[in-house]
């Protein structure tokens, strides 16, 4: 008389389990999409500007020599080089020595710098 409702009762658990068994399954997988998403967004934010050394500012020319960090957006490695400048007023915020922060893109063959700043 006992056998059946104890069958019943370990039925009754095995379901809980198995639904409770799937629930991490389900959550963390969420969890996984939502944590991608925000290192996609880090990353953008932090692959914007791009550190920097001003080697050399030359305001006749509107042209910029920067020590520069990798620059991931232009697939170019960290090295020593001459930019070319967007505006000629961005040369005046900066001189020999300062550590910036820029912005930069590929316009015609040349790499032109677009924004820059006093890295803090
Ligand atoms: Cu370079």
């Amino acid at each position: 008389m006992n056998h059946p409702q104890h069958f019943f009762r370990t039925a009754g658990l095995a379901l809980v389990l198995s639904a409770a068994a799937a629930m991490p399954a389900w959550a963390s997988k969420d969890h996984g999409s939502h944590g991608a998403h925000g290192n996609a967004t880090a990353q953008a934010a932090t692959g914007d500007m791009t550190d920097g050394e001003v080697r050399k500012v030359d305001k006749e020319g509107g042209k910029l020599t920067l020590k520069h960090a990798d620059i991931k957006s232009l697939d170019m490695p960290a090295m020593t080089m001459v930019f070319q400048v967007k505006e000629p007023a961005l040369l005046d915020k900066v001189k020999v020595g300062d550590k910036v922060r820029f912005r930069a893109e590929k316009a015609g063959g040349a790499f032109v710098v677009t924004a820059i700043e006093a890295a803090k």
